[in-house]
């Protein structure tokens, strides 16, 4: 009898437990939007990926299906199927109770990123159904749960088998997760730097509604990665790669420079990536420089007392930064506990890089040579950049570009330029009703004609020939590919402005991959934006007031609530609304909707821009279709 009560008491504390997840879903998965969703799959993603760490297993697969649900499985050991001490199974426990688990304490990395190690009991929790099969002791066993964590079938014996490994479906919550679908391509790009880091593990990602599939698996880690982001550039070496332990962190840096101008630098932490860097990423930076100047100044390349900058020695530097620290030294920073904390990380990544590449560098004379010359280039360049710049703004070389400009640009009056906002704009006519109805003071307008040029393989002279280029570059002014410094930006915004449809959507792409490889840094710094006109204005009978409607979706459950008459209007595009309303949705401070672009990770985005603008039409669709997924700030209004 007694024992009957705590099993009652155990039950109601369970779904107590899970019934806070659901009523606060945003404090064990960060959002419920897009992003929130995924986390779901990240979390069931990373209890494979730590069996396999722990030497079990080495193939992941997961399904996208049409009903909107999510398959992961894994060949590793199985979840444990035996009796727990509560006398329920060890997967209706692990599946149900929060923090379940000592696996990730067992594992002695844990999983980081200040959102994970919750697990699968909150995935269950924020799930209408979830389904977990268990390949293990000759068995196929199998426990099901349903609207957010009841069991609907206990834990049992479904069939024999000799493997082993743990499959789990889940079917997110759409009351949670309003309007959200996985994407394909958010889950295969996070699931190749995966297979990246893990090495000799084959990741699937397969998308049934679509038919789009993908597999990964490379040999060689991070060299691999490097190689991969480097593929079809010049370069000036093979991949230098280092591995050490100090101060119980293991360091796993790999490195090769191009003969481009770009820098890109991606950073992890015990397989988590650190989208916003920290210590580690502030280690390798000083112990690279260091090593080059010691090196340059030994071999009598620098006078005494002259030495090389960080940002000249990294110019087209491709490099990955994998460091592993136990659980006691872990630290993260910043709202997304993004970046590495941990300061015993930049003294161990600095002297294991320092070191390693003194070496190497002593070792490959004719290879270090080659850096410096264009460590060399890189410094002359930034310093006549300066000097060119200086010369404009004394007015001494007024050159044809006032004219180029004076034809299309319409100036913002006021002077402190980081108030001031550049609209880039689709079309004439649009351009024209911007033009007349924006804040003079603040915002300048460029109007485009049709498509930009896709400047994925231009170079600067291409740029220099091509006119509305040309007028973008000069009107920011603050330079084009190495000489660019968004200090000296004209404006502390750049917003695209384009219409709501397919070719709007290509059209932010070009001018992305533009941004992206001639003004990175405008990127880095948060400054370009792309503007969200609204789809659809209601005009009810009543009062005839206006109201604005962004997405179909948000139309759909306005129209449920709309009564009497009332007239629904679609804008096709920016020329459809009259001046003021295009100013009073779209760009004026109070009630626009801007989008930052984020190059969150670099390298993925070029390779995306290189799906977005190669030959191939499917990729291309598949991507535009899922949405211009630069967005990191669902929810950024200012
Ligand atoms: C599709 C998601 O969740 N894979 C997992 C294992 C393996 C073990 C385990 C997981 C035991 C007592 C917690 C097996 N044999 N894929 C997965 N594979 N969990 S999750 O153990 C869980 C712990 O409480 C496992 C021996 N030890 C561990």
């Amino acid at each position: 009898m007694a024992k009957q009560n705590t099993y009652d008491e155990k039950s109601i504390k369970i779904l107590e437990g899970l019934e806070a997840v659901r009523k606060r879903p945003g404090m064990y998965i960060g959002s419920t939007d897009k992003r929130g969703m995924h986390h779901l799959v990240w979390e069931i993603v990373d209890n494979s990926i730590d069996e396999i760490i722990n030497g079990y297993g080495d193939y992941i697969k997961i399904i996208l299906h049409k009903d909107g649900s999510i398959t992961v499985a894994d060949n590793g050991r199985g979840v444990p199927i035996g009796l727990h001490e509560s006398g329920k199974s060890t997967p209706e426990v692990i599946y149900t109770v929060l923090h379940a688990g000592g696996k990730f304490e067992e594992s002695g990395y844990k999983v980081s990123g200040g959102l994970h190690g919750v697990g699968g009991s909150v995935v269950n929790a924020l799930s209408t159904r979830m389904e977990v099969t268990i390949y293990r002791d000759g068995k196929i066993s199998q426990i099901t749960f349903k609207n957010g964590g009841e069991v609907d079938s206990p834990l049992k014996t479904i069939g024999e088998s000799k493997k082993t490994g743990t499959i789990v479906r889940f079917l997110p919550d759409k009351e949670i997760f309003k309007n959200c679908n996985f994407s394909f391509t958010t889950i295969s790009e996070r699931m190749q730097e995966s297979a990246f880091l893990l090495s000799n593990v084959t990741i699937e990602v397969i998308d049934e509604e679509d038919n789009l599939s993908a597999k990964y698996h490379y040999e060689n880690g991070i060299v691999s990665f490097v190689e991969y982001m480097n593929e079809g550039k010049d370069t000036l070496n093979k991949v230098v790669h280092f591995t050490s332990t100090k101060n119980r962190i293991e360091v796993d840096v790999a490195m090769q420079y191009t003969t481009e101008y770009n820098e890109q630098m991606l950073s992890f932490v015990n397989n988590v990536k650190t989208g916003d860097g920290g210590s580690h990423e502030v280690g390798f930076k000083s112990g690279l420089t260091k090593a080059f100047n010691d090196y340059a100044k030994s071999n009598n390349i620098l006078k005494k007392d002259a030495s090389f900058d960080g940002n000249d020695l990294r110019e087209g530097l491709t490099s990955v930064i994998h460091v592993k620290i136990p659980e006691d030294l872990l630290q993260f920073e910043g709202q997304t506990k993004g970046k590495l904390g941990t300061p015993e990380a930049k003294r161990t990544v600095e002297a294991v890089v320092y070191e390693n590449l003194k070496f190497y560098l002593e070792e490959n004379k004719e290879i270090a040579l080659s850096i410096l010359e264009k460590a060399e280039k890189s410094r002359a360049a930034r310093e006549a950049a300066r000097k060119a710049r200086e010369s404009v703004r004394k007015g001494t070389s007024k050159s044809n570009k006032e004219r180029v400009l004076s034809e299309k640009l319409a100036k913002a009056t006021g002077k402190d330029y980081i108030n001031n906002e550049l609209f880039l704009v689709e079309g004439d006519s649009a351009g024209g009703s911007a033009k007349s109805n924006r804040d003079r003071e603040h915002q300048a307008i460029l109007p485009l004609r049709g498509k930009v040029l896709n400047t994925e393989k231009a170079s600067a002279s291409d740029i220099e020939n091509n006119a509305e280029l040309r007028q973008i570059e000069y009107a920011i002014g603050a330079g084009l590919g190495e000489t660019f410094d968004y200090r000296e930006s004209n404006y502390g915004k750049v917003i695209i402005m384009t219409d709501a449809d397919v070719d709007g959507s290509h059209i932010q792409v070009l001018l992305i991959t533009f941004f992206y490889k001639f003004m990175r840094p405008l990127i880095e710094q948060g400054m370009l934006y792309i503007a969200t006109p609204p789809l659809f204005s209601i005009e009810t009978g009543t009062k005839g007031v206006k109201e604005y409607i962004a997405t179909n979706e948000e139309l759909e459950s306005r129209k449920k609530t709309l009564k009497g008459n009332y007239k629904i209007q679609r804008f096709k595009g920016l020329g459809e609304m009259n001046g003021d309303e295009l100013y009073e949705t779209t760009m004026c401070k109070k009630n626009r909707r801007l989008i930052r672009v984020s190059l969150e990770d670099a390298s993925l985005a070029e390779k995306r821009i290189h799906v977005l603008m190669g030959d191939e039409v499917a990729p291309r669709k598949a991507w535009i279709n899922e949405n211009v997924d630069f967005t990191l700030e669902d929810d950024f209004r200012k």
